[in-house]
Formats: C-alpha cells, sequence, structure tokens
C-alpha cells in the first residue's frame, strides 16, 4: 500500500502540523488492518476525542453521546487502556494512549472480512477478537472468568434498564453466570479431579462455548460513528 502525492499534500494541508502527520504516518506503517482512507477517518476521530492532543485519556471518553447509556460503557473505556489489549503486557491499564495504541483497539472492532483470509488467518484473527472480548469480562487479568466476574458483566448488562429491580437482576445475573461456567466446564478438555470444581472459564473454553456463533455484530460499536464524534465537540 502507498501514499499517492496528492492524499499526502492534501492530508499535510489538513492536519496542519508535522506532528500529526508524523503520527498519521506512524498510525499507516504499523497497521495493516486499516487503508488509507480509513486511518485518516479515525485520525479525524482520534483527534476530534483528544481536543487535538498527542494523546487520548480515559475522561476524553466522558463525552461520547453514544456511549453514555451503554450499560457495560465503563468496560468499553477501560479496554481502551487495558495493557493487554494494547499488546503492553499481562495486566495492568496505560495511563494515555497514542493514536497508534487507538488503532491497535479500533482494530478489535473491525469486522472480518473473511473472503480475504485464509482459514487460518481468519481463525487468527476471530481467536483476537474473542481475547478482547475475554478481557472484558477477566478483571483481575488471572486469565480465568470467575462465576463472580460473569456474574458482573451480567449485571451491568441487566442493569439498563431502570424499571428493573436490583434483588431480580442480581438473581437473573447469577443464574446465567452458573450456567455459563456450567457450560463452559461441559466444553472443558480438562478433566476435574473428583469432587474439585470448575474455578473459572479458561480462554481456550471460552472460545469453545462461542463455537459456531457469529459474534461480529456484537462488536460493533456505534460509538465509532463520525456523528457521534462530531456531536462531541
Ligand atoms: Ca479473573
Amino acid at each position: 500500500m502507498g501514499v499517492s502525492q496528492s492524499s499526502e499534500e492534501e492530508w499535510k494541508r489538513e492536519s496542519r502540523t508535522d506532528f500529526w502527520w508524523g503520527q498519521m504516518q506512524e498510525g499507516f506503517r504499523n497497521q495493516s488492518d486499516f487503508n488509507w482512507d480509513q486511518i485518516k477517518q479515525l485520525h479525524q476521530r482520534f483527534r476530534l476525542l483528544s481536543g487535538d492532543q498527542p494523546t487520548i485519556r480515559p475522561e476524553n471518553f466522558d463525552n461520547v453521546l453514544d456511549l453514555e447509556f451503554n450499560p457495560i460503557r465503563s468496560r468499553i473505556v477501560r479496554a481502551f487502556f487495558d495493557n493487554r489489549n494494547l499488546g503492553k503486557g499481562t495486566s495492568g491499564l496505560a495511563e494515555e494512549i497514542s493514536f497508534e495504541d487507538f488503532l491497535t483497539i479500533i482494530a478489535y472492532f473491525k469486522p472480518l472480512r473473511s473472503s480475504h483470509l485464509s482459514k487460518d488467518e481468519a481463525e487468527t484473527h476471530r481467536r483476537e477478537k474473542m481475547r478482547f472480548l475475554f478481557h472484558l469480562y477477566d478483571e483481575d487479568c488471572d486469565g480465568l472468568i470467575t462465576l463472580q466476574e460473569y456474574r458482573r458483566v451480567v449485571e451491568d448488562l441487566l442493569s439498563a434498564n431502570p424499571q428493573v429491580e436490583s434483588t431480580w437482576v442480581r438473581s437473573i445475573a447469577n443464574s446465567i453466570a452458573y450456567r455459563a461456567l456450567k457450560e463452559a466446564a461441559r466444553a472443558s478438555d480438562q478433566p476435574l479431579e473428583e469432587g474439585e470444581q470448575y474455578q473459572g472459564i479458561t480462554f481456550e473454553d471460552f472460545v469453545k462455548t462461542w463455537q459456531g456463533i457469529d459474534f461480529e455484530v456484537k462488536m460493533q460499536v456505534s460509538f465509532l460513528n463520525l456523528e457521534a464524534m462530531a456531536l462531541c465537540q
């Protein structure tokens, strides 16, 4: 892929500073998931979000209207700063992220174009997305989704409706989480010793329980719309 002379000049003009132009090029060089037009559009969104600063901090997401009523809003924002998702470690959160980091996270939300990928490549991409999803549940980064962690996500999702009573939410969330763990234990290759309890869902078991389910649609986050970003200004 290359950058044509005219679009380079046009973007140098629009990006105004060498700094932003450098960021754009850096993002483009290191990202094979997006084409040039998408990088430009995402760069625009990044600048809107950051308030024209070189990095984004969690509070920059406060005004994203499409996220305002998302029941797992805080988890999504956190995911942008999660070192595991950024490929920067096995735990912890970054205080701020650069444009390049931003692209790394957005790539998880990008739909798979399976027709352009070999079977192995498609599987690798799917696993990367699943890992991102796994991290939304595994809050303490120990590689296991416990009953409590699973229940908290379901509680968050159910609590979006203020009409629903909290005792009901807790009871339903508990039963959904319990069933999810039971299903994962059943799908697991790891046999349990007699009397041993299934402690939590491993990543491999998580992948197995999602087999045959197209979760792409669920990964589409509408807050990435340019309109929404424009409203943030
Ligand atoms: Ca955990």
